[in-house]
């Protein structure tokens, strides 16, 4: 069995773009693959949190990843704080990686730009996750479109760390979703949905209520031309909120356009806010059951526990590589 290793950042609550472009993927692939899912809190403090929020996000992401349908024995979830190797293997990514290569980082530029105090950490933020991926010996990333330079950059540092020092490390493939790997902020249609945007109307979560969910549908921006029809370019808004209701509701985005053909846009977005809340609605029952239960921790042990045995193993195997401390086996 081929081994896939993802992880989503605990810096706010998840939302329909993680979930259709990250976690959807996750449930599938999990029958097929030996699968490691991580909640990257390391990665998180790259920009500042609030200790307590934090806190709350890790569990509440542990608990999201298996509400939406993750099965514990098929797969391993764990924290990556709780996971030494990761932050050990991320400064030996760092040691060969060149800065000029960091800095090009498109993440990097969004996140940096126009700020007055930079972290260190933002800058060599892909070195860690390239040592989250390579820890596992990952075949294959399953990951959003925002993350194909990373995984890029990912390969290269492996590429280069075998070609330096011995044939040690397995070189990941990525797998972005044909459909749904960019879902657009509601707000402003050609930006990405993101977790961290100050204005909550531009991203439903998992956890919004129906009222919620409808009223962020009805306000998302779309044209004035009335026309339910894709086209990416001339029409964003309606093409996002097309792509959110064909992968949802599992119909191919001509079979919606036919079924709102000569009906306006007050129509779709209703619909598609029932389309979102039918989906949704298991998934937050699920959740609050298991947010506080002892079996969520119970998860999230076994998980560290056997996330660290094999990571501690590529660990000693990539320090005698590079003939760090004393040779171990
Ligand atoms: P932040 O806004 O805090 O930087 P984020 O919302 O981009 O975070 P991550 O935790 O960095 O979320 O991403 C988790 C996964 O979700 C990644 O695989 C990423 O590619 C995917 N993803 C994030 N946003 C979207 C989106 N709008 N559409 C599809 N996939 C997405
Ligand atoms: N960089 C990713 C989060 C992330 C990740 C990973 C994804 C950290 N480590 C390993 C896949 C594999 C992001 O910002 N979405």
């Amino acid at each position: 069995m081929e081994t896939i290793f993802s992880g989503i950042q605990p810096s706010g609550t998840i939302t329909l773009g993680n979930y259709i472009g990250a976690l959807k993927q996750f449930v599938e692939l999990q029958n097929e693959y030996n699968c490691y899912f991580c909640i990257v809190d390391q990665h998180a403090i790259t920009v500042p949190q609030d200790r307590i929020e934090l806190r709350k996000n890790i569990r509440s992401l542990a608990a999201l990843y298996l509400a939406v349908g993750l099965d514990p024995k098929k797969a391993t979830l764990f924290i990556q704080s709780e996971v030494p190797a990761h932050a050990q293997a991320g400064w030996m990514m760092q040691c060969i990686a060149y800065i000029g290569e960091l800095e090009r980082m498109t993440q990097f530029k969004d996140k940096s730009t126009g700020k007055e105090a930079v972290t260190a950490s933002l800058l060599t933020y892909p070195p860690l996750m390239a040592a989250d991926i390579l820890l596992y010996n990952a075949d294959l990333v399953p990951v959003g479109e925002d993350q194909k330079q990373h995984m890029e950059l990912t390969r290269d540092l492996a590429e280069r760390f075998n070609k330096k020092y011995g044939d040690v490390l397995t070189i990941p493939g990525v797998r972005i979703p044909e459909v749904g790997a960019r879902i657009m902020s509601l707000q402003e249609p050609t930006k990405k949905m993101s977790k961290s945007d100050p204005n909550k109307k531009a991203f439903i979560t998992p956890l919004d209520d129906p009222k919620q969910i409808e009223k962020k549908i009805k306000s998302a921006v779309t044209d004035s031309e009335g026309i339910v029809k894709f086209d990416k370019v001339n029409k964003p808004g309606i093409s996002n909120l097309l792509t959110i209701y064909s992968i949802l509701d599992k119909k191919t985005i001509p079979e919606i356009e036919e079924m709102y053909e000569g009906k306006g846009y007050g129509d779709f977005k209703g619909d598609l806010a029932d389309v979102v809340v039918n989906v949704l609605k298991p998934i937050q029952e699920k959740y609050y059951n298991l947010l506080d239960s002892s079996e969520l921790d119970q998860i999230l042990d076994e998980g560290a526990a056997r996330a660290n045995e094999v990571a501690s193993k590529t660990l000693k195997k990539m320090e005698n590589a590079m003939g760090l401390g004393r040779k171990r086996r």
